[in-house]
């Protein structure tokens, strides 16, 4: 039995339980899952019977709880140090905290107007919106920036794949959803986020999801 716990929304919608689930499962750190339907009479109740944030993520381990997907992460990192979570170079810890914690408060154009839906395809829908041109011009910078900064020991946006990955792939989701252009540094990135084997089974687990509930 493992010792964590994680509660988390639906699969094919909820960008940001699927981070710490990605890190989790990438990063081959076992935990029981505890999945909440969302948009439903009873989730706000659902949820606040595990975290009293209402919201999911939230990570349950040893009589604690932490819940936001940023502070679970942190948590891990701390735990689990010689996983390097966290690039191991102070400098490219700083860059990566930088754009995890401008992805976490940041970006409400892109959020609002192409929410994840990540079986989902409707190319072009809702990139006309005010402000997501600007938004998807600053990721598209980051990860460009990133890459070519600090990539050069694999493939993701640090090398090795770490939580400011974990932190954008529900952006990497977007992209392909809605098929925002890409040049072929991003589409490199976005590849190896998709391709990801623990990113693959969110989404064969967000179809099957899908298709229990009648809506895939
Ligand atoms: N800042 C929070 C945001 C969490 C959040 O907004 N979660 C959404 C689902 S993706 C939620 O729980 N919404 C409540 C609801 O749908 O009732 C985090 O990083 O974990």
């Amino acid at each position: 039995m493992p010792d964590f716990t994680l509660v988390i929304g639906d699969k094919n919608y909820s960008s940001w339980s699927l981070r710490p689930w990605l890190l989790m499962t990438q990063a081959g750190i076992g935990f029981d899952e505890a999945g909440i339907r969302l948009r439903q009479p009873d989730t706000r109740q659902q949820i606040l019977a595990h975290s009293p944030s209402a919201k999911v993520p939230a990570l349950k381990h040893q009589g604690l709880l932490i819940w936001d997907s940023l502070a679970i992460a942190e948590y891990l990192a701390e735990l689990f140090p010689h996983r390097h979570l966290w690039p191991r170079d102070v400098a490219a810890r700083a860059r990566a905290r930088s754009i995890s914690a401008e992805m976490h408060s940041g970006f409400q154009a892109l959020r609002s107007h192409l929410p994840m839906d990540i079986i989902g395809r409707h190319p072009g829908k809702g990139l006309e919106a005010e402000g997501v041109a600007g938004d998807i011009e600053r990721v598209r910078h980051i990860w460009r920036d990133t890459r070519s900064q600090y990539g050069a020991g694999g493939p993701f946006l640090f090398g090795p794949f770490g939580i400011a990955d974990a932190m954008f792939a529900p952006v990497v989701s977007r992209f392909t959803t809605y098929d925002v252009p890409v040049d072929a540094q991003c589409r490199a990135y976005m590849e190896a986020v998709w391709n990801l084997p623990a990113m693959r089974k969110w989404i064969e687990g967000a179809r099957a999801q899908m298709n229990a509930y009648g809506t895939g």
